[in-house]
C-alpha cells in the first residue's frame, strides 16, 4: 500500500509523463486511465485514497489528483483562506541559516507547506533528520497581505514566508 501510494504521488505530483499520463490544468487525471497506467486494480487505488494517512489524494467525478505537493505546473484553484494565528514548519537545523536569511522558500514545490499543528511539523521535519519546528506568525502575514490557501487535506500553502515572520518554536 505504501509503495503504491508513493507511485501514485510520484505520478500525480512530479512525473506523470513517465506513465504516459497528462494532468489537466488543475492536476486531475481520468481515474480509469490512471489505474490502467499503474497496472493495478481500481480497488487498490481506491483503498490507498481512502486509507492514506495524510489524505494525499482526492477523487471527484471519475478523476483523481494529488491534494498538494506538486512540482509539475498545476493550478489547484484553491480559494484564499484565513489562516490560524500561528502555523508551523518542520525542517532541520542545517537549513536554518539560509531560512533565517532568505525566509522559507517553496524550493521545488509551488508553495511553502505549513502545518496546523506542531506534531505534524515535527513529522515533516523528521523526514530529513532531527526535526526543528519554526513557528510562523500567520496572523501578521495575512494582515500584511500575504495570501494563504489550504489544501483539501489541511496543508497550509503560501508562496513565501519572509524571515521576519519566523521564530524557532
Ligand atoms: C527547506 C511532505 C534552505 C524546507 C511533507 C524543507 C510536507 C529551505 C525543504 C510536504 C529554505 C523543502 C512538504 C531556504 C525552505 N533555504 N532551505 N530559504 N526554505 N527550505 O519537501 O515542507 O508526505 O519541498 O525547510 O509532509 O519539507 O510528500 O518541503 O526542508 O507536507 O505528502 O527546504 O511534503 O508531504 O522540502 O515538505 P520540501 P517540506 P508528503
Amino acid at each position: 500500500m505504501v509503495r503504491l501510494s508513493k507511485r501514485m504521488a510520484k505520478a500525480l505530483r512530479h512525473d506523470p509523463q513517465r506513465l504516459g499520463l497528462t494532468l489537466d490544468p488543475a492536476g486531475w487525471v481520468d481515474l480509469d486511465e490512471f489505474v490502467r497506467a499503474l497496472g493495478v486494480t481500481e480497488a487498490q487505488v481506491l483503498e490507498v485514497v481512502a486509507d492514506n494517512d495524510k489524505q494525499r489524494f482526492a477523487i471527484e467525478d471519475g478523476r483523481i489528483r494529488a491534494n498538494q505537493g506538486h512540482t509539475v505546473e498545476v493550478s489547484l484553484d484553491l480559494p484564499v483562506a484565513e489562516p490560524p494565528a500561528e502555523l508551523y514548519h518542520g525542517t532541520v537545523g542545517r537549513f536554518l541559516p539560509d531560512i533565517f536569511r532568505d525566509g522559507l522558500r517553496p524550493m521545488a514545490r509551488h508553495d511553502v507547506h505549513l502545518s496546523a499543528t506542531v506534531e505534524t511539523a515535527v513529522r515533516v521535519g523528521s523526514r530529513r533528520g532531527k526535526p526543528v519546528v519554526l513557528a510562523v506568525d500567520a496572523a501578521a502575514m495575512a494582515a500584511d497581505g500575504h495570501e494563504f490557501r489550504v489544501s483539501a487535506n489541511g496543508v497550509w500553502l503560501v508562496p513565501v514566508v519572509p524571515a521576519n515572520y519566523l521564530r524557532e518554536h
